[in-house]
């Protein structure tokens, strides 16, 4: 056996508590190197020979490693553990927290000392079915043209957003339009900055306890999120803490009294008399922004003033939760108490943070319920749009991506296909592959992305406008206002997003179901993995490949025997062990065994 490939180590992703009770363990091995994989536990001061052994699963395969995991029960909390790996000549390797042997030694097991509450990640009950719509206020909808900026452009203007556009659209606007989404089969939305900002994303706060007037102000915004619940759709807002504009009170401040202001350590000054011309001698969002000085979150009066604001909205307007811009940039004790302060006024609420790489440092359970998924995005791009990688890799990258987090995270990682800050997924889709694609060819890409979105674990998101086709390059061109005349929109494309979102609602299998691969065809193009919860499995199939094909589909050894219908089309097949299946281009299935 391949003793340098094997590795667990007792902290997250590989170890974590899913209950007070049940300890998850992972282990890692070279690939087809075990036959077998146990793990063999004990409550830590039990006497060495009561240890029980439990039979691992392998859930997950990489090119190099398969995966095996399980759960200890433990009703005192406190586990000694070790693994024995087993092939099938019989070789026999224990592996504890000083490695492996062949020899059982009593002293080298894990250990997980105990289990408290603060360990377990519990989402909110409603996350793992929600399907979320992002939408960027000043271009949804404008439903008042008494609060336009006075340089509003026409809103069904051709013109490209340019840094600076604003169209006009608000809060009224979200309000008319909820049952629209409601139609959709949206139930939750997330909406990009709305307090007091000169520009038109608002991603630089002037005031934090202010509508900015062009959305609204704050009755109109409770109404709204009253609606939205009324409806069954939750509202997240942005908080933006990392930063606030160069008008924000305290930063005035500063530049009024420079090192005399009470409000100088709020902020990161490198010297004084501040300047911001040509070079800001202070910190900023990214680099060199004057207009976005960064805030000091280690500072107790800022922490405490970010706090107030936090509570002041779940408070008064009973938001449903929170996306944190530049998430990773600010200090993780102040989101710790953030998650405290939040759970503790509405342990419903969803915190989700903007990060956009590997998360795992945030996703413990003691700040962020998930993160925003660019990596995955990154792989859908690379398979659906640009159609730069194929399905092994696919399928291995997937997996990866699954095994990075725990089962709490991975269920709650708001899963996107574009954003605000990206070029749109149909757009991506239309340049990438075999050149410049028409009609059909990109959009049949995009929508072979959107069942897998609406299938893999985790939150899908909608950024506005995907839904009906619309398209545009990266920030700005990407925040074009919202078609609303029919004849502008891709309906049927709408309607296939719609039948998807309906699924994902009532399918739990595809909400908090566990994810296993079933199929990396490499020849065909073909990906597809099965979601399996307590009510049933769901085996999803995608023929990522622009020529039809006829195949004989060999089953997942549940299925077999048994009636198969595709939920999509609704299908059947009397099965034995496989199926013959006629394969449009891009075309996708989603089996379930009906007898
Ligand atoms: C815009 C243009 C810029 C231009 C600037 C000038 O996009 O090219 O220089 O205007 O004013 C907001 C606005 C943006 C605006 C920006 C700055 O929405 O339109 O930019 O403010 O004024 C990184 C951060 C990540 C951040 C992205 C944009 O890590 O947090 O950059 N995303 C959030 C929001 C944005 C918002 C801000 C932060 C600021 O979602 O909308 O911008 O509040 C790689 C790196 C990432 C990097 C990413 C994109 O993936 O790994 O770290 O993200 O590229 O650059
Ligand atoms: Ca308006």
């Amino acid at each position: 056996m391949r003793l340098d490939s094997i590795f667990h180590t007792c902290d997250a992703p590989f170890a974590f508590a899913v209950s007070l009770h049940e300890w998850k363990v992972r282990i890692r091995c070279a690939k087809g190197d075990a036959q077998r994989v146990s793990v063999v536990h004990a409550d830590r001061y039990a006497d060495p020979g009561r240890e029980t052994p439990i039979r691992l699963e392998q859930v997950l395969s990489t090119g190099l490693h398969d995966y095996y995991e399980g759960i200890i029960p433990t009703p005192t909390r406190r586990i000694r553990y070790s693994f024995l790996l087993e092939n099938s000549q019989g070789e026999r390797v224990w592996y504890g927290e000083n490695g492996a042997s062949v020899e059982r030694k009593h002293t080298n097991v894990f250990h997980c000392p105990i289990i408290t509450p603060s360990q377990v990640h519990n989402l909110p009950e409603w996350a793992a079915s929600a399907v979320v719509y992002q939408i960027f206020p000043e271009r949804f909808h404008n439903g008042d043209p008494m609060n336009d900026p006075e340089e509003a452009l026409n809103w069904t203007d051709e013109s490209c957003p340019a840094w600076d556009s604003f169209w006009g659209g608000d809060l009224q606007g979200v309000l008319e339009k909820l049952p629209y989404l409601q139609d959709l089969g949206i139930t939750c939305v997330y909406l990009t900055p709305i307090f007091l900002s000169p520009t038109n994303h608002k991603y630089d706060t002037v005031d934090y306890y202010t509508i900015d007037p062009h959305f609204g102000d704050e009755a109109l915004f409770r109404r709204l999120v009253e609606e939205a619940h009324r409806l069954g759709i939750r509202v997240m807002l942005d908080a933006v803490f990392n930063h606030s504009s160069d008008r924000f009170f305290a930063f005035q401040d500063v530049l009024k009294n420079g090192e005399a202001s009470p409000y100088k350590d709020w902020f990161y000054i490198h010297e004084y008399p501040v300047v911001q011309e040509p070079v800001a001698c202070y910190e900023t969002f990214a680099s060199n922004l004057p207009f976005m000085p960064r805030l000091n979150l280690e500072h107790p009066e800022v922490q405490q003033y970010m706090l107030q604001v936090t509570a002041y909205w779940m408070d008064q307007a009973q938001i449903d939760g929170w996306r944190l811009d530049v998430a990773n940039e600010v200090p993780p004790s102040f989101w710790r108490m953030f998650r405290q302060l939040v759970k503790s006024k509405n342990p419903e609420a969803l915190i989700i943070g903007e990060v956009m790489h590997d998360a795992l440092p945030w996703l413990r359970g003691d700040q962020f319920d998930g993160t925003m998924n660019y990596p995955l995005r990154d792989v859908l791009l690379e398979f659906f749009a640009r159609q730069t990688i194929g399905a092994a890799a696919f399928v291995e990258q997937i997996s990866n991506l699954y095994i990075r987090g725990t089962d709490s995270s991975a269920l709650a990682m708001l899963n996107l296909l574009d954003s605000h800050d990206t070029e749109r997924f149909l757009t991506s889709c239309r340049k990438g592959g075999w050149g410049w694609q028409p009609g059909g060819e990109a959009e049949n890409r995009l929508k072979l992305a959107v069942l897998f979105l609406m299938t893999y674990p985790g939150i899908p998101m909608i950024y506005y406008g995907a839904e009906i086709g619309m398209e545009g390059e990266t920030d700005p061109g990407c925040r074009k206002p919202m078609v609303w005349e029919t004849a502008g929109q891709n309906l049927p494309l709408r309607q296939y997003v719609q039948q998807l979102t309906g699924l994902r609602r009532e399918r739990t299998e595809l909400q908090a179901g566990s994810f296993t691969v079933w199929v990396a065809d490499e020849s065909q193009n073909q990906a597809g993995f099965i979601r399996r919860s307590g009510d049933g499995e769901i085996a999803v199939l995608l023929h990522n490949n622009p020529c039809e094909a006829e195949l004989e589909l060999q089953l997942p050894p549940s299925f077999q025997g048994r009636r198969i219908r595709d939920l999509l089309t609704g299908q059947t097949w009397e099965a034995a062990a496989s199926i013959q299946l006629q394969l449009a281009p891009y075309s996708g299935y989603l089996f379930v065994a009906e007898t």
